[in-house]
Order: structure tokens, then C-alpha cells, then sequence
């Protein structure tokens, strides 16, 4: 039986090591995976990530009982018909302590007010402390719920939203449509870490956005759909935002000569706020693997109705 790498030829020069010796770890035989199969029928497992070469018709994958996918968000294959297998999101360590870092980062940023400080004149400003900016975060997931905690562990109030209701340490939870008006009636910093979903296609719109205080910053690592880029454009034109840190967008790369590029409260980031580490995430694969063949449930498994 075989493992089949389908997640782009250009990645199995840096996988093809940690995901070896992750399956020998989980006492498995890792001769099974290769990046290549002749019989498609022979297929028991597929690691994927969308894109480039990688399979858009599951159909001849007869005998694969699960499709572990290398990103975290799945939208780009959770609809497609002709997967029937169980489909597991990647929830990687490596990949959440990334985000972490890039939300507290960027979070700090907007909170300290780095981007307003002056670089030909003195002039001093003292931002309030963290115990005065609360921060929304919309999405109480493997990410959200680890970067809310670690931006309460500094200080800040921390209100999160979730689809339904959430019991996380050290942040105040709420859910629904009313759930998010009491998140942002008090954010002034909103990030959002929510899958993309027709549910929460244009989460923040120019109803919601005036919900914020004004002057409110947000910072988006969760998709571009999350966001009706023409609602935040005109808000952070009247200053009803202050400024967007924005990673991921409707179309990516971003195109040349997008508003977003040259708007001065606007910082595009490439898609980077975190990536999946090889060293951990082939450890999350092989746990699956090994699950999959002791009979056992699967980690991360996607619901595929709610689509995450
Ligand atoms: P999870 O599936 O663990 O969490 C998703 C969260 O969103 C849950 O709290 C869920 O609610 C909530 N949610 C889903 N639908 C709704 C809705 N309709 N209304 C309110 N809340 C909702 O995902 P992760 O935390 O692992 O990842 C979140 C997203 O981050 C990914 O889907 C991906 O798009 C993005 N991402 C971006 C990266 C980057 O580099 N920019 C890297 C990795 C991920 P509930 O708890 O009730 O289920
Ligand atoms: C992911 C991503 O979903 O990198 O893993 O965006």
C-alpha cells in the first residue's frame, strides 16, 4: 500500500526526510511513501496541499481511506465532489507557535503604535497599557484560541467569537450574530482566524465594521473572503479604521495595482503569517497514519457540511 505525497514536487525535497523518519517514529514502514504512483488504485493514504500538479479528481484514489492535508484551511478542496475519503486538516505546533508569533507581533505593532511614530521630529506618545486595548479575536480554533492566550498573557482583555459556544481559558467567549457585536462594540484591535466559509464570507462589512470603535486596527491572517475589501477600504478611508495588516486576500498573489498596495494605513504581507513545519506537522501525519491503520479515530478530522 502506498503513501502518496501529493503536495507538490517542489516540497518533497523538504518533506520527504521529516515525514521518513516521522513514520519510522510511529513504528511504521516508511518505504510505503513516495511521490509518485503508477496505480492510483494502490493509494492508501494521499498527503496533500492544494495547487501546482496535485490532484483535482479523487476518483481514481479507489482504495485511499484519508486525505491529510498540509494546510490548515481546506476550502480550496472541501467542496470538490469527487472526494469521498475522510479529508484531516493540519493542526501542526510548529505552524500554530508561527501564527502566535506573527498576531502578538503585529498586535504589538498597532498597540504601540510603531507605524504613527515619527521619523524626523521628538515627539513622544504614550500608548495605554495592554489592560486597556482589548483586542477581538474572530475565530476561537487551534490558532485563535492559542494567540487570544498568549495576548491575554500580556495584558490584554481578549473577547472571542466562535461559531458556537466556546469555553477557552483567559478569554471572554461569545458567539453569534450577537456574540460578534459585543466582541467588536469593544475591540480596538480585531484579529480575524476564521476559515473560509460561505458562513463567514464578509464577516467584517460595513456594518460590522462600524460596529468598532473608531480608530480600531485589524489584522487578518485568516483569509481574504473574511474581509468585503470595498467596506474596509472606505473605512479606513473616513478613519473608522486606523490601519489593516492584511496576509491573505481574494486573490492571491495580490495583484499589482490593488488599492491595498498603495494605501498608506494598509501593510500587505505575502501569505506568511505561518507555515506548516515540516519537522512537526510530519509527526501530526504519521500520528494519522498510524491511527488509520490501528482502526483508530483520525485527528482534525474536517466536518465537511460546516466546511472546516
Ligand atoms: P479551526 O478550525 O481550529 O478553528 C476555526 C474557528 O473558527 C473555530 O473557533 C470556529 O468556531 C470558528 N468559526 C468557523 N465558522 C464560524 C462562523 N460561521 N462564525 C463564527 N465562528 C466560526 O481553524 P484554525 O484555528 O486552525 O485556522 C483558522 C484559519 O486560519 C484557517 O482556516 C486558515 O484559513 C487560516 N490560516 C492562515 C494561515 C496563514 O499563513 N495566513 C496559516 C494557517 C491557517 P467553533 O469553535 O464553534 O467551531
Ligand atoms: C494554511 C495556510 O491554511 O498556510 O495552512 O494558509
Amino acid at each position: 500500500m502506498t503513501i502518496l505525497f501529493a503536495a507538490g514536487d517542489w516540497r518533497w525535497p523538504t518533506w520527504e526526510a521529516p515525514l521518513r523518519a516521522a513514520l519510522r517514529e510511529a513504528g511504521l514502514d516508511d518505504s510505503a511513501l513516495t511521490l509518485t504512483a503508477s496505480d492510483p488504485g494502490a493509494v492508501e493514504v494521499m498527503i496533500y496541499a492544494p495547487g501546482g500538479d496535485t490532484p483535482d479528481d479523487f476518483t481514481p484514489y479507489t482504495r485511499c481511506k484519508a486525505v491529510l492535508s498540509l494546510w490548515a484551511g481546506v476550502e480550496r478542496i472541501v467542496t470538490n465532489p469527487t472526494l469521498t475519503q475522510p479529508l484531516c486538516r493540519m493542526v501542526d505546533p510548529g505552524l500554530t507557535q508561527g501564527m502566535v508569533e506573527y498576531v502578538v507581533g503585529h498586535t504589538l505593532r498597532a498597540h504601540l503604535g510603531m507605524d504613527q511614530l515619527s521619523r524626523t521630529r521628538w515627539q513622544p506618545v504614550m500608548p495605554p497599557l495592554a489592560g486597556e486595548r482589548p483586542v477581538a479575536m474572530l475565530g476561537l480554533g487551534a490558532l485563535g484560541a492559542a494567540c487570544g492566550q498568549s495576548l491575554a498573557c500580556l495584558g490584554f482583555p481578549v473577547l472571542g467569537w466562535s461559531r458556537g459556544p466556546r469555553d477557552v481559558s483567559m478569554i471572554e467567549c461569545h458567539h453569534g450574530r450577537e456574540g460578534l457585536r459585543t466582541v467588536l462594540e469593544q475591540a480596538q484591535i480585531v484579529v480575524t482566524l476564521l476559515p473560509s466559509t460561505p458562513e463567514t464570507e464578509n464577516t467584517l462589512d460595513a456594518e460590522t465594521l462600524g460596529w468598532l470603535p473608531r480608530g480600531a486596527a485589524i489584522i487578518n491572517p485568516g483569509r481574504g473572503t473574511l474581509i468585503d475589501d470595498d467596506a474596509l477600504l472606505a473605512a479606513l478611508d473616513s478613519g473608522q479604521v486606523a490601519q489593516a495588516t492584511l496576509d491573505v486576500f481574494r486573490t492571491e498573489p495580490l495583484p499589482q495595482g490593488h488599492p491595498y498596495w498603495a494605501h498608506p494605513r494598509v501593510t500587505v504581507t505575502p501569505h506568511i503569517a505561518a507555515e506548516t513545519r515540516p519537522a512537526t506537522a510530519a509527526r501530526v501525519i504519521a500520528e494519522n497514519i498510524r491511527r488509520l491503520r490501528a482502526g483508530e479515530p483520525l485527528l482534525h478530522r474536517v466536518d465537511r457540511i460546516a466546511g472546516y
